[in-house]
């Protein structure tokens, strides 16, 4: 299998997260994609090629123009007056009032981001536009006939809306792939989720649309980030009614209760018919994750990739999260591997 990434995309390197009241050093790290290259080369999954870059003409197919002048141009302007820290929002908008974008740069971090857990540093820009190339070169690679093709995103997308970051995600590479698909002529594409984590980004960007089948197998918003979205009744909106499938589990979760809800998962997109499969990778359902509680261990990895094979389709995978670093590059290599064998 091909894998697409740039070393632009280690530039992003936060010092900092706010964690349950500590600034602590921050779980999504440069580290994450270069030890998932080094047991990709190690274990030979295949060329790893760099990224053609783009323009922004296919990120701003899903993102509002002015939150990404707003990525690209926010770090100087903090800079200026915050010569040694990263940007992090601190306040947001009041529920359900008029919501003006402030002047203020404080007040369009809050107006453009949902969490304190996300940092903006010098480099951020280069890495998100990087990440999203990298996103947009494979899905052009599986286009043109690839079986399969690993898109390494990182920063990771499926928490961003079109005008919110946050979650570690800026822009929602999966999205902006999707939209690609269909730019390109496609009719429907899938997304499969199984990170841990709610892809509520995703989901809000699609909801009200049919050609985008959106699944997401997670932890229960109830006990689990993003904890306000998630939930097994939000099915769509409007025309996007019935193609949005919210697959919630709870803590502790297994490889045998996480298999069912991976059947029903597949189940729907080969209903939906796509053209195309996304799946937004992340191994944060890893037992050993230090911000997440599922138990999957690094061999139900493998049956998961021969699992997603089994679909048929020509599959698009992108990096999302995973912060159990040790065990990184074992845990997305054996669904790789595991995808590809079953074929
Ligand atoms: C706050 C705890 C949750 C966001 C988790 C985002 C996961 C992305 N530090 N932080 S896959
Ligand atoms: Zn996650």
């Amino acid at each position: 299998m091909l894998t697409v990434f740039s070393t632009d995309q280690l530039r992003h390197a936060g010092r900092g997260e706010l964690h349950r009241g500590q600034l602590l050093p921050c779980f999504e790290s440069p580290k994450r994609a270069q030890l998932i290259l080094d047991e990709l080369e190690s274990r030979n999954l295949g060329e790893i090629i760099a990224p053609e870059p783009r323009g922004l003409e296919a990120v701003l197919r899903i993102h509002d123009a002015a939150y990404v002048d707003f990525l690209q141009t926010v770090f100087d302007r903090w800079h200026e007056i915050h010569p040694d820290s990263d940007a992090i929002p601190h306040t947001w908008n009041l529920r359900g009032t008029q919501s003006t974008l402030p002047q203020n740069i404080y007040g369009q971090l809050g107006y453009y981001s949902c969490d304190a857990s996300t940092p903006i540093m010098a480099d951020t820009w280069p890495a998100i536009k990087a990440s999203a190339d990298t996103a947009l070169t494979a899905q052009r690679l599986v286009l043109e006939g690839q079986r399969s093709v690993f898109g390494l995103t990182r920063p990771p997308g499926h928490h961003a809306t079109s005008d919110v970051f946050g979650g570690y995600c800026f822009f929602n590479n999966a999205a902006i792939a999707a939209q690609a698909f269909l730019d390109d002529g496609a009719e429907r594409v899938a997304i499969l989720d199984i990170d841990y984590h709610h892809g509520n980004g995703t989901q809000i960007i699609f909801e009200d649309r049919n050609d985008v089948l959106v699944v997401s197998i997670h932890a229960d918003p109830a006990e689990a980030y993003p904890y306000f979205m998630g939930y097994a009744n939000e099915t769509g909106v409007a025309s996007g009614k019935g193609f949005t499938l919210n697959l919630p589990l709870p803590e502790g979760t297994d490889w045998r209760r996480y298999q069912r809800a991976l059947e029903t998962a597949l189940a729907a997109i080969s209903r939906f018919a796509p053209e195309h499969l996304i799946v937004s990778l992340g191994v944060d359902t890893f037992a050993g994750d230090p911000i997440s509680r599922f138990q999957l261990n690094s061999n139900d990895f493998s049956i998961m990739g021969r699992q997603i094979a089994q679909a048929g389709l020509p599959t698009l995978f992108l990096m999302e999260g995973g912060y159990a670093v040790d065990d990184i590059g074992c845990n997305v290599m054996n669904v790789l591997t595991g995808f590809e064998e079953a074929l």
